[in-house]
């Protein structure tokens, strides 16, 4: 009988194909070697260095899933999720970087792309060559994209696209930026456009001042009527489904990545609480600990298990999207309550950066928010459940 391991209580490992933990160990390996010597300072200094682009391309990193005919490492979506995983044990920062690139700006140039479209931008995505961002939000328009303000108005040749985006990863940084608009030229369906730095009219002033996901880069994109050719219409879907069907790949890789900081606080809690000694035993050694961390233990050996099987499913060819609802929202919300205890049974060092465990409570409060709020999918959910649509 295979001994209880508390890092694996229920034997993921043992489930995963051999390519697979090639990758996850390759990950975890640039996670450990390279990102976390430098998450305690680019979080204090809230920066972003771009060069992590390029040497997470040089590790196969960005798009995992995509083939390798356009750069990427063409495994599954198990992969992805593991990938994840592991740059998300360091700081969730890093894994939207990640993620952004790979789910919401190579997806659908690969997906909805023309064949030139993805042949001028997809290597160099992978590479890291390229940084991508992807302009949903909008000023007036977070829960409910339908109400996006962005228009795209035909002129001869191409298009003209006004409007702002807001909260955008990644966009001060970005080369390519994918833009969802209501076009006129389309009878007011959304499209998604691609456009890239520099074009006339467009910028992305950083959004200064978080105080969550630091390490990551984050402005608005504000495009004051640019011209873009017909050419950078992304010529494969029209309506919501575009962005939706991009956003339930990252949505799916975030249930991965938050139950990696989730493994980290569960992790630092139980070592500290072995180590630390109050009352003359180790805190370990008392009942609430312990019940703390058999709590974190089982919310994360669940919440894996979920995932793996969301990744699974995606491989196979897919589930209805309501099924990524229930582990982008549960697992975040896990997490974060988990980083939120491993916070308190550190005492006041849990509020030191080099113990780690108050930034990734601090992060996972947007990815909590972001990609659909907690209470959003909770609607989404229950709209599948009732056929009532109450948001
Ligand atoms: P609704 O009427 O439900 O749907 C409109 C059309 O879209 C289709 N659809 C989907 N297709 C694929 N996947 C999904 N998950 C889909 N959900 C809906 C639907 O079938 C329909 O298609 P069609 O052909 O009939 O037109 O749309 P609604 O306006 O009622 O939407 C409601 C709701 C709640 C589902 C939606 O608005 C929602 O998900 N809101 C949350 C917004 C959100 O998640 N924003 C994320 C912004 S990007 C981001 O946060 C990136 S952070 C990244 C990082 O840094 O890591
Ligand atoms: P709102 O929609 O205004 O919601 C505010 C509150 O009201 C929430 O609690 C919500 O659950 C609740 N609420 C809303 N509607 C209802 C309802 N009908 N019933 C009950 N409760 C409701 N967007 C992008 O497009 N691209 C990105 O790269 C990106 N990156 C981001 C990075 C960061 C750091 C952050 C913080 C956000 C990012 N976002 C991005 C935006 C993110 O997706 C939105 O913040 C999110 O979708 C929520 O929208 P909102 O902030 O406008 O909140």
């Amino acid at each position: 009988i295979r001994p209880f391991d508390w890092e694996d209580a229920l034997g993921l490992d043992a489930q995963l194909q051999e390519e697979e933990r090639l990758i996850r160990d390759a990950a975890r390996g640039f996670a450990t070697d390279r990102l976390l010597p430098r998450i305690v300072d680019a979080f204090a200094e809230e920066r972003t260095d771009p060069a992590i682009f390029r040497e997470m391309g040089e590790q196969g990193l960005l798009g995992v899933t995509v083939p390798a005919e356009y750069g990427g490492a063409g495994a599954s979506y198990v992969s992805y999720g593991l990938v994840a995983r592991e740059i998300e044990r360091i700081d969730s920062g890093y894994r939207s970087m990640m993620s952004v690139q790979s789910s919401l700006v190579m997806y659908p140039i690969l997906v909805y792309g023309s064949e030139e479209q993805r042949q001028r931008y997809l290597p160099g995505l992978a590479r890291g060559e390229l940084i991508g961002c992807f302009g949903l939000t909008e000023p007036d328009a977070g829960s409910d994209p339908a109400g996006m303000r962005t228009r795209a108005r035909k002129v001869d040749g191409g298009f003209r696209l006004s409007g702002s985006k807001t909260w955008i990863s990644n966009a001060p940084i970005a080369d390519v930026f994918v833009v969802w608009a209501k076009s006129d030229a389309h009878d007011g369906a959304v499209r998604g456009f691609l456009l890239e730095k520099g074009m006339a009219g467009l910028s992305a002033p950083k959004i200064e001042g978080k105080l969550s996901l630091r390490a990551s880069i984050t402005g608005m994109v504000l495009m004051d009527d640019v011209f873009v050719p017909d050419d950078a219409l992304l010529p494969g879907v029209q309506g919501l489904k575009g962005p939706f069907g991009c956003l339930n790949r990252a949505r799916y890789g975030i249930s991965w990545g938050a139950l990696g900081a989730a493994e980290f606080c569960y992790a630092a809690a139980r070592n500290y609480g072995l180590e630390r000694h109050q009352f003359g035993r180790p805190l370990a050694a008392t009942q609430l600990f312990q019940k703390k961390l058999a709590d974190m233990a089982s919310e994360i050996a669940l919440g894996l298990q979920a995932s793996l099987r969301v990744g699974r499913l995606l491989d196979e060819g897919g589930m209805a999207p309501e099924t990524i609802s229930i582990v982008k929202r549960n697992n975040v919300g896990k997490a974060l309550d988990i980083a939120r205890t491993a916070r308190d049974m550190h005492g006041g060092n849990g509020i030191a950066g080099e113990y780690h465990v108050i930034r990734h409570m601090v992060n996972l409060e947007t990815v909590n928010t972001y990609e659909g709020t907690h209470d959003m999918h909770a609607l989404i959910l229950g709209r599948a459940i009732t056929g009532i649509a109450a948001f």
